[in-house]
């Protein structure tokens, strides 16, 4: 056996279930992270981006093709479909051995958004958005997806712009109305943001109204917690323990920041973060069948109950690395903070903590972090059919050099759009 297998069996770790648990794991890219995108100061163009969707389907594909756990591209309505949807999106996926994973809708861009959409003071303007919300849902019907994931720039930039109460009341009710529309099967995520584009007060600020907003909704509704959206120094994880604690949470937007927003490559920053965030979400499974004292932990992988799943996707568009790598590196980066996460000895870890062994606590969950995963993965993805180093492959193929000769008279002709 090798060295790494012996490491980890001394350690008691049962390798065939940490490796079922690993294929079963997948994260979305998203369509937006493959296309010309920038920050508000200027747009560093990069030759290889996508231009059409076509090419963002190639390079979620290509994405997939090397990591083996990527096989969904979430969708932003109207950068991805501007004429209107068109139902040969749905082949065009399957062709490249993907799917089309959370449909976000788009109340932000158009000019009668200036003062929001489910809260705009104008009821015509909010009816809109909701309308938009709808022809969402009816896109993720005929793509057979599971998730509507909702992010809204509403909010106001200076005291007295509006009533407070009158905005989030209103917000409830399109929220509401979006909700009772969802099929059976998809899920609506709320997703929450402390600040921009409002500055003053964002109508959905924070985990705790992003729940509260879920709970009134009804069961289809959830909330999405997204790594960058946080204010500096808030305990991520500890959300998110809340949130599965409640039945509420939903999925990720992953990525990773430094000052404000998102769009730095998840892990980049704060890995131990992630892992901590995992951590969370391993460690609610194994409470679960730990209660029931039934099923021993992972004996069965993934059982039923176990869900519904949370949705793990990206959101991150870079401006300065180039993209399908960026996007490799992050799903790469996911997957091993992950397999850490699947580590952690979970007895010792309950029994030291019964004990108020600080440090053995402590030490359990180090331990697992600080353990080199790479030849784990690497199997893994063998197995799968995925490559074994796929930022080494993907340099090695050139893929993205074709790629920008290919695009060049797409991107020269200006069919760009932001995202
Ligand atoms: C927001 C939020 C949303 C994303 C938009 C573009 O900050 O993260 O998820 O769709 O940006
Ligand atoms: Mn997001
Ligand atoms: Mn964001």
């Amino acid at each position: 056996m090798s060295d790494w297998k012996n490491r980890l069996g001394d350690r008691g770790v049962d390798i065939e279930a940490v490796k079922a648990e690993l294929k079963a794991f997948a994260v979305e890219t998203p369509s937006w992270g493959y296309a010309q995108t920038g920050t508000r100061f200027g747009k560093f163009l990069h030759p290889a981006a996508a231009v059409t969707f076509e090419h963002k389907v190639q390079d979620a594909a290509e994405v997939n093709r090397l990591t083996g756990c990527a096989p969904a591209m979430a969708v932003h309505v109207l950068w991805d479909f501007p004429g209107g949807f068109d139902p040969a999106a749905v082949k065009l996926c399957s062709d490249h051995g993907l799917r089309i994973g959370a449909i976000n809708p788009n109340v932000f861009q158009d000019q009668c958004y200036k003062h929001g959409s489910l809260a705009n003071p104008d009821r015509s303007v909010r009816d809109r958005a909701i309308r938009h919300c709808l022809d969402s849902i009816e896109i993720g019907r005929q793509t057979h997806s599971t998730a509507l994931s909702l992010w809204f720039a509403d909010g106001t930039n200076f005291p007295g712009q509006d009533d407070l109460v009158r905005r989030r009341r209103a917000m409830a009710e399109g929220l509401a109305k979006v909700h009772d529309a969802l099929p059976d099967g998809m899920t609506m995520l709320i997703e929450y943001k402390p600040f921009e584009p409002a500055f003053y007060a964002t109508d959905i600020p924070d985990w705790g109204t992003a729940a509260l907003l879920a709970r009134a909704c009804g069961p289809k509704a959830k909330v999405l917690v997204d790594t960058g959206h946080h204010l500096h120094g808030t305990n991520v994880e500890q959300i998110v323990a809340a949130l599965l604690d409640e039945g509420l949470l939903g999925g990720f937007h992953f990525n990773d920041r430094k000052y404000a927003d998102d769009d730095l490559t998840a892990g980049s920053i704060a890995p131990y973060q992630l892992f901590l965030i995992f951590d969370q979400i391993v460690g609610a499974r194994w409470r679960r069948h730990a209660l029931k004292g039934t099923v021993p932990f992972f004996e069965k992988g993934l059982e039923k109950g176990d869900g519904p799943p949370i949705s793990y996707m990206i959101d991150q568009s870079h401006n300065l690395k180039p993209k399908v790598e960026a996007m490799v590196q992050t799903v790469v980066t996911i997957q091993s903070l992950y397999a850490k996460a699947l580590l952690v000895d979970r007895d010792a870890l309950a029994a030291a903590q019964a004990d108020g062994d600080i440090v053995l606590a402590e030490e359990t969950l180090r331990l697992a972090f600080f353990t080199e995963v790479g030849e784990l993965l690497g199997e893994v993805r063998r197995e799968m059919g995925a490559s074994p180093d796929p930022l080494g492959e993907l340099r090695r193929s050139g893929y993205i050099d074709k790629r920008a000769k290919e695009r060049k008279a797409d991107a020269a002709a200006g069919a760009s759009s932001y995202a």
